[in-house]
């Protein structure tokens, strides 16, 4: 049994989903919500003590960071294989996923808060933003 535990803005835990989706796996999800600030429920923290999501938890086994849990998915389901076979080709795909992870999930952070979430960062008040931002993990 997969149990997802995600938000709907994030894009880690969106390329988990699209992993799932690719290999036509069930999965049951847990919603996290990210703005309010779920991740930092003592429970969750338990699951992924970095208070972020996604994490998969699959047969009681934990498994965090959504680059490591695509490659497990894949590694677990040989179901519409997602890596090419050949060893050159799949090293070309690690260069594109540590581009994605030290690269373009940094630069969306800017995106996410500052323009799609604003609004609702911007309710919290100074005080409420300023304990928010200094909340954000450091990656
Ligand atoms: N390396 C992690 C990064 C996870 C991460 O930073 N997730 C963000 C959403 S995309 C998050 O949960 N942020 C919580 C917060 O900002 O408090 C992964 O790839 O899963």
């Amino acid at each position: 049994m997969f149990e997802l535990y995600h938000h709907g803005s994030s894009v880690c835990a969106a390329k988990v989903r699209m992993c799932m989706h690719e290999k036509d796996m069930d999965w049951t999800g847990h919603y996290i919500d990210i703005l309010k600030g779920d991740q930092f429920d003592p429970e969750y923290m338990k699951l992924n003590p970095k208070a972020v999501v996604p994490t998969l938890v699959h047969d009681g086994e934990v498994i965090c960071d959504s680059t490591i849990i695509c490659e497990y998915l894949e590694d677990i389901s040989s179901h519409h294989p997602l890596r090419p076979a050949d060893p050159l080709e799949r090293t070309r795909v690690l260069y594109w996923t540590k581009a994605v992870d030290e690269e373009l999930h940094p630069a969306c952070g800017f995106v996410t808060f500052l323009c799609s979430h604003r609004h609702t960062v911007w309710r919290l008040g100074e005080k409420g933003m300023k304990k928010f931002l200094d909340s954000t993990p450091a990656l």
